[in-house]
């Protein structure tokens, strides 16, 4: 049996050196910007899309020398995600893992430069990968995708757009959502890992990083209302505040927590299908179901 903290730090740490030896290597001038991207990047968030990278990379024998430039790329779009999201035009946030967030700290100019700036450095470290071969630009592809127009931005455009809207909310708006604003950034390093690995397992893989994406969501919709601002690190009791959409506006706190359960057995059903070790990965689907922040 796999000890699953260890497995877990391990690859944390595997992804925190490299992060931080690639950002201690830019020069920016003037030197603020630097610093407000390295502030809010290596600012000790979970992880959780840059280790699921590398422990689906390991499951296919895929070398984390290959995994981690994308890995990296993957969570400065995060991190710029989070900075942007905690603007006052967005959700209004001052307070991000448990620290100031990014216009707190520098002001909302630099902030949103430093979101810029991530986002940018990101696809910088995509191309210069793509010169490697077709995989590579096939990987440097989804991972835009999924940030893009079509992925995580045009779910934060419908967060946005349904959050207090008059008109009835319905399940297909909430899963719409689920998709795009949180799906797929946690589909990404799940197909990018498969894609790096000639598409092993892809299809049993696609599922898994789609369902587990929708499972973070609702874990995260149920934290909101369960959760305390000190385990969080953000403000918590905002989603019913603002009159968000939810899986908790949706079906109350005792429907949603079913559906989470039910959502990680089905995890767990689709990793029967991937042809390797999945045991980090069945346990990782408890953890995000049981996560307390
Ligand atoms: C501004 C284009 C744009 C998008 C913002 C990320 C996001 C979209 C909004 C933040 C609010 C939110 C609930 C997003 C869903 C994704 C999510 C649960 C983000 C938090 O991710 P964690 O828990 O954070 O992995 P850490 O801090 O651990 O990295």
């Amino acid at each position: 049996m796999i000890d699953f903290n260890l497995r877990y730090n391990q690859y944390l740490a595997t992804f925190e050196s490299y992060a931080v030896s690639y950002v201690a290597k830019m020069q920016t001038k003037p030197e603020i910007l630097g610093e407000s991207m390295r502030y809010s990047l290596l600012n000790g968030g979970k992880r959780v899309r840059p280790v699921l990278a590398l422990a689906c990379a390991d499951v296919l024998g895929v070398p984390d020398s290959e995994v981690l430039p994308f890995a990296l790329a993957l969570e400065m779009i995060h991190t710029y995600s989070l900075i942007h999201d905690d603007l006052p035009a967005m959700d209004n946030d001052d307070f991000r893992r448990g620290k100031p967030s990014c216009h707190k700290q520098f002001g909302e100019a630099y902030a949103i430069l430093a979101g810029d700036a991530l986002l940018n450095e990101a696809y910088a470290i995509c191309l210069a990968q793509c010169g490697k071969g077709e995989k590579y630009i096939q990987a440097a592809s989804f991972l835009n995708e999924c940030a893009g127009v079509y992925g995580m931005i045009a779910g934060q455009s419908a967060d946005i757009l349904f959050t207090a809207s008059s008109e009835e909310v319905t399940e297909e708006d909430l899963e719409y959502i689920y998709t795009h604003k949180t799906g797929k950034l946690l589909l990404a390093p799940v197909a990018i890992a498969s894609i790096l690995g000639d598409n092993q397992s892809y299809l049993p893989l696609e599922s898994f990083g789609k369902l587990l994406g929708r499972l973070f969501q609702m874990t995260d919709d149920i934290l909101d209302v369960v959760g305390t601002t000190a385990q969080l690190g953000k403000t918590v009791g905002k989603d019913e505040k603002e009159n968000k959409l939810t899986c908790v506006k949706l079906y109350g706190l005792e429907g949603a927590q079913v559906r989470a359960d039910m959502c990680a057995k089905d995890c767990l059903a689709v990793l029967e299908g991937v042809d390797g070790d999945t045991e980090f990965l069945k346990a990782l689907v408890n953890y995000v179901l049981k996560r307390s922040n």
